[in-house]
C-alpha cells in the first residue's frame, strides 16, 4: 500500500504526565488516524494518485471537486502526521533564536501569539484545526475546518492543534479551553516549529 501510518515520535504513554493520556493516543492515533490512512489507500488503490506523495495528493485532490472524499482522508492523514510532531513530552516553554524574534515582530509578544492561537482554536466551530503558518515571511494564526490545511492553500505550516472533540474528550471531556491551555503550557514542541520555520 502506498500510504503508511508513521510511527509516533514518542511512546503512547509518554504524554501522560503532561495532560494527554495513553488512551487518547490509543484511539486518536491508533484508530482515528489509522482509519484515514486505510481509507486513503482504499480510495486511491489502482488510481494515478497511488504513486504520488501524500503532499501531492493533498494538493491535487483539494483542487478537484470530484476528489473530495480523497481530500478528506489525505488532508486528515497529513494533518495528524503534523500534529503528533507538534507535541512532545515536557513541551511548552518558549521558542528561541530567529523564531522567537519573528513571533515578537509579527504578534508583538509570545503572550499575544498564545492569545491569538488560543482564540482561533477555541472558536473553530465543530471539527477543525488551529495553525501557525509562515505566509511569505509573515507569521499568522489561522484555523481550518475538517481536513483543510495550509498546504492545500499553498502556505507553509509551522504548528497545528487538532480541536476535534476526539482530541481532548478523554482528558478534558467537553472543556476545549483547558485542552488548549495545556497544549501551550506542557505539550507544544517549539523545536519542531523552529525546524519548519527554518525550511525554505
Ligand atoms: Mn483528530
Amino acid at each position: 500500500m502506498a500510504f503508511e501510518l508513521p510511527s509516533l515520535p514518542y511512546d503512547l504513554n509518554a504524554l501522560e504526565p503532561y495532560g494527554m493520556k495513553g488512551e487518547t493516543l490509543e484511539y486518536h492515533y491508533g484508530k482515528h488516524h489509522k482509519a484515514y490512512v486505510d481509507n486513503l489507500n482504499k480510495l486511491t488503490d489502482g488510481t494515478e494518485l497511488a504513486d504520488k506523495s501524500l503532499e501531492e495528493v493533498v494538493e491535487i485532490s483539494f483542487k478537484d471537486s470530484s476528489k473530495v472524499g480523497i481530500f478528506n482522508n489525505a488532508g486528515q492523514v497529513w494533518n495528524h502526521n503534523f500534529y503528533w510532531q507538534s507535541l512532545k513530552p515536557a513541551g511548552g516553554g518558549e521558542p528561541t533564536g530567529e523564531l522567537a524574534a519573528q513571533i515578537q515582530k509579527d504578534f508583538g509578544s509570545l503572550d499575544k501569539f498564545k492569545e491569538e492561537f488560543s482564540n482561533a482554536a477555541a472558536t473553530q466551530f465543530g471539527s477543525g484545526w488551529a495553525w501557525l503558518i509562515d505566509d511569505g515571511g509573515v507569521l499568522k494564526v489561522i484555523k481550518t475546518p475538517n481536513a483543510e490545511n495550509p498546504l492545500a492553500h499553498g502556505k507553509k505550516a509551522l504548528l497545528t492543534l487538532d480541536v476535534w472533540e476526539h482530541a481532548y474528550y478523554i482528558d478534558f471531556r467537553n472543556a476545549r479551553p483547558g485542552f488548549i491551555k495545556n497544549f501551550l503550557d506542557q505539550l507544544i514542541n517549539w523545536d519542531f516549529v523552529a525546524e519548519q520555520y527554518a525550511k525554505a
